[in-house]
């Protein structure tokens, strides 16, 4: 591999992570089947240990293939340890398929049959106690097939229940056994279902107060699935941010109204992207960055390769445009001109008082005036343009 020797070069610092299934993607889509080999986990270890990356996330059957006895689980785990003692990878995050096989058509935790709901929690525990072995700090929640396509057949507020209910049981489980853990629900609009439950930031948001351990548990927000929505990814996280529920976070690139494109992050939606980079940057956030997305289907083997340097790479340009941005002046005088700063000034000085209320009916306010005000937002946004087209 060549290596390009530049500012742009990760390493461990950064703390970019990758789900084993990420690079392990294999091509296979609804239309066609495999295009490239299966990758052992312990080789995808050692790969992106070599390229900088921090650490790995998996489902349990990434790592553990489902059917494993003791005996084979022990081998793998032993030999998969050995890799991350070797490289000095992490895996700060850990999750559960519960869409894979066939059992979870209906459902895992909003599945109609109760034993499918009991037989989803069982595998899950299983995958905490994996995690937790492994030195995950954040499960994440992927509701691939909470969902549903025949309305008739699904009552929303009680599979709302006993969606609650399973969250409920995962965090008593993770308190009784003492794990320093923290849960981060996934939002996704549709597909694999016809509609998923809890499909944007928002409803996740808002479903978390109605828990009984609403601190245990917040969002891990992804770029795709938000902009299936056709909602701004940037906005979505900038208010997880403001509810202090960023536990996670899934980076990749989408075009709206597409499928689940999962692509390379930044090869769609770079302005997005780069206010998100922006965003985290700046809010000093210390999660980990962690890219759900995979190669094209067109990729060799080795192309996967390439395709996990160009998300770390792009992530770190736009690092440092976001720094190019706050030292420009130009841009500078065009965020004063748009008042920006006029946020971060409370509205009532003094709260909102009798006396408060008094002085704005007192108050003169010049609605010609302010209506006239240009706040410059052509000039400023084509600033930003120049600026991430590499002329700044
Ligand atoms: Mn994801």
């Amino acid at each position: 591999m060549d290596n390009q020797s530049d500012d742009f070069m990760p390493c461990p610092e950064d703390r970019f992570t990758f789900g084993l299934w990420t690079v392990g993607n294999r091509g296979r889509d609804p239309f066609g089947h495999e295009t490239r080999p299966p990758i052992d986990p312990v080789e995808s270890v050692r790969r992106l240990a070599e390229l900088g990356a921090y650490g790995v996330a998996f489902h349990d059957d990434d790592l553990i293939p489902p059917g494993s006895s003791t005996a084979e689980r022990e081998q793998i785990l032993k030999r998969f340890r050995a890799a991350l003692d070797d490289t000095g990878m992490r895996v700060p995050m850990a999750t559960t398929n519960l869409f894979s096989h066939p059992v979870f058509k209906d459902g895992a935790f909003t599945a109609n049959d109760p034993t499918v709901r009991r037989y989803a929690l069982a595998k899950t525990i299983d995958a905490i106690d994996l995690g937790a072995e492994l030195g995950a700090q954040t499960y994440v929640l992927w509701g691939g097939r909470e969902g549903v396509e025949c309305d008739a057949a699904k009552d929303v507020p009680a599979a709302l229940d006993c969606y609650a209910e399973a969250v409920n049981a995962i965090c008593e489980y993770i308190r009784d056994r003492g794990y320093e853990l923290e849960v981060a629900i996934e939002p996704k609009p549709n597909e694999p279902r016809g509609d998923l439950f809890l499909p944007t930031v928002g409803h996740a948001l808002a479903f978390i107060n109605e828990l009984d351990h609403p601190e245990m548990v917040g969002l891990n927000p992804e770029f795709a699935h938000e902009t299936m929505s056709g909602l701004s990814f940037h906005h979505a996280v900038a208010q997880t941010l403001w509810h202090d529920k960023l536990f996670h976070i899934d980076l990749n690139a989408q075009r709206i109204g597409r499928y689940d494109q999962d692509f390379r992050f930044g090869s769609e939606g770079i302005r997005d992207a780069f206010y998100l980079v922006k965003l985290l940057e700046e809010a000093e956030w210390d999660g980990v960055r962690h890219f759900d997305a995979h190669a094209y289907r067109t990729e060799s083997a080795e192309g996967v390769w390439e395709f996990a340097r160009g998300c770390m790479r792009t992530y770190l340009v736009l690092r440092e445009k976001a720094q190019r941005f706050a030292a420009d002046s130009d841009i500078q005088e065009a965020l004063a001109v748009a008042k920006v700063d006029g946020l971060t000034e409370r509205t009532l000085v003094d709260g909102p008082t009798p006396e408060s209320f008094a002085a704005l009916r007192a108050e003169k306010f010049d609605l010609d005036a302010l209506a006239a005000y240009g706040y410059g937002h052509e000039r400023l946004d084509q600033l930003v343009t120049e600026l991430l087209m590499g002329i700044r």
